[in-house]
């Protein structure tokens, strides 16, 4: 069995149509499809180094010893698929703050599958990369792929058939992006367990999940017929939606602080005022501002004399897809 070590690379995304529940937790299937885009500049940088000296796989996050967990069990995986039993070292760096809602578990196990899977000498497809990256994360799926990307639940049991494909790159609807910081810790509930809470507990998830479809065929069709304005109505809409099932479990999950809302509220009004900006949020207190071309330096200004906003960056599509790295 041939190794060697690799390196690759993987952007963030954000979820347009959310993910929040799941069919299977053993495979980690999706209850219902999802829509994101990837971004660039928010990076998760990872090498993988098998290395037959080692007892038991290792994993430095950012300079950090972690447990191996979830790394250790996509590392499983392919060198299942590979029939190899080597273990392995693999250091991850972001170039963002980890664990506050920006989504570092997507761009690491994106990174992660692309390394392990060249270390390993495995020649795969992005759709079976998908697949891997989803059993370490769900919106790990989508991180393959740069631009826009569409995550299938899939039908199948095996779960074969849930991963991501692209939609639209992002050369051909450049998006900004604007993250508007309003805690920089880490989140109180990772999105992991507030999922399986709110599934458990939340009288309003089956309606979430009944409605996640429709809500994907509108956003589809508006990113293949570039309309900004049903993109944000649909966007705000998914994301809202997904919050109003979290707040309604038992008990209630509030992701969302002073800062978080006062941004809500100053994006609204920049849109009824005629710019091109909308608001996504996910399982923590970030406001993510998406905004046609041109955009983000405005948006950006007005986000940062929001009371309680401590930072913003201003990124936007265009990293690509998760790729091998030197
Ligand atoms: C999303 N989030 O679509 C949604 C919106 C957070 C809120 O995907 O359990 O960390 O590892 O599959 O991928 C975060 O969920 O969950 C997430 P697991 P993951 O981006």
């Amino acid at each position: 069995m041939s190794f060697k070590q690799a390196a690759a690379r993987a952007g963030a995304n954000i979820a347009l149509v959310k993910y929040w529940g799941k069919r299977d937790q053993r495979l980690n299937l999706p209850a219902a499809g999802s829509i994101s885009i990837t971004l660039a500049g928010l990076e998760t940088r990872t090498t993988v180094t098998p290395d037959p000296t080692l007892g038991a796989d290792e994993f430095v996050l950012d300079g950090v010893e972690q447990p191996p967990g979830r790394v250790g069990a996509v590392l499983d995986l392919v060198r299942e698929r590979a029939g190899a039993t080597v273990a392995c070292r693999v250091e991850s760096r972001n170039n963002f703050p980890t664990g506050a809602g920006l989504a570092s578990s997507a761009s690491g196990f994106a990174a992660l599958v692309v390394a392990a899977a060249q270390a390993f000498g495995l020649q795969l497809s992005e759709s079976e990369l998908s697949g891997l990256a989803r059993r370490g994360s769900g919106s790990a799926a989508r991180s393959i792929f740069g631009g826009f990307a569409e995550m299938d639940p899939g039908h199948r049991e095996n779960g074969v058939d849930a991963v991501a494909r692209p939609l639209l790159s992002a050369e051909e609807w450049p998006l900004e992006v604007v993250v508007a910081i309003t805690d920089s810790g880490s989140k109180a509930v990772g999105s992991r367990d507030g999922m399986n809470h709110t599934m458990r507990t939340s009288p309003y998830y089956p309606a979430w999940v009944e409605t996640v479809a429709e809500d994907l065929d509108a956003a589809r069709s508006a990113i293949a017929a570039r309309d900004f304005e049903a993109l944000a109505e649909t966007a705000e809409h998914s994301a809202l939606k997904m919050h109003a099932s979290m707040l309604a479990a038992r008990p209630g999950l509030v992701y969302w602080n002073p800062a978080t809302l006062a941004c809500l509220h100053a994006v609204r009004a920049l849109r009824s005022a005629g710019t091109g900006v909308f608001f996504t949020i996910d399982a923590g207190p970030q406001l993510k501002a998406v905004c046609l071309p041109g955009e983000s330096e405005r948006v950006a200004g007005l986000l940062a004399d929001q009371p309680g906003v401590s930072d913003v960056l201003v990124t936007g599509l265009g990293g690509g897809a998760a790729r091998a790295a030197v």
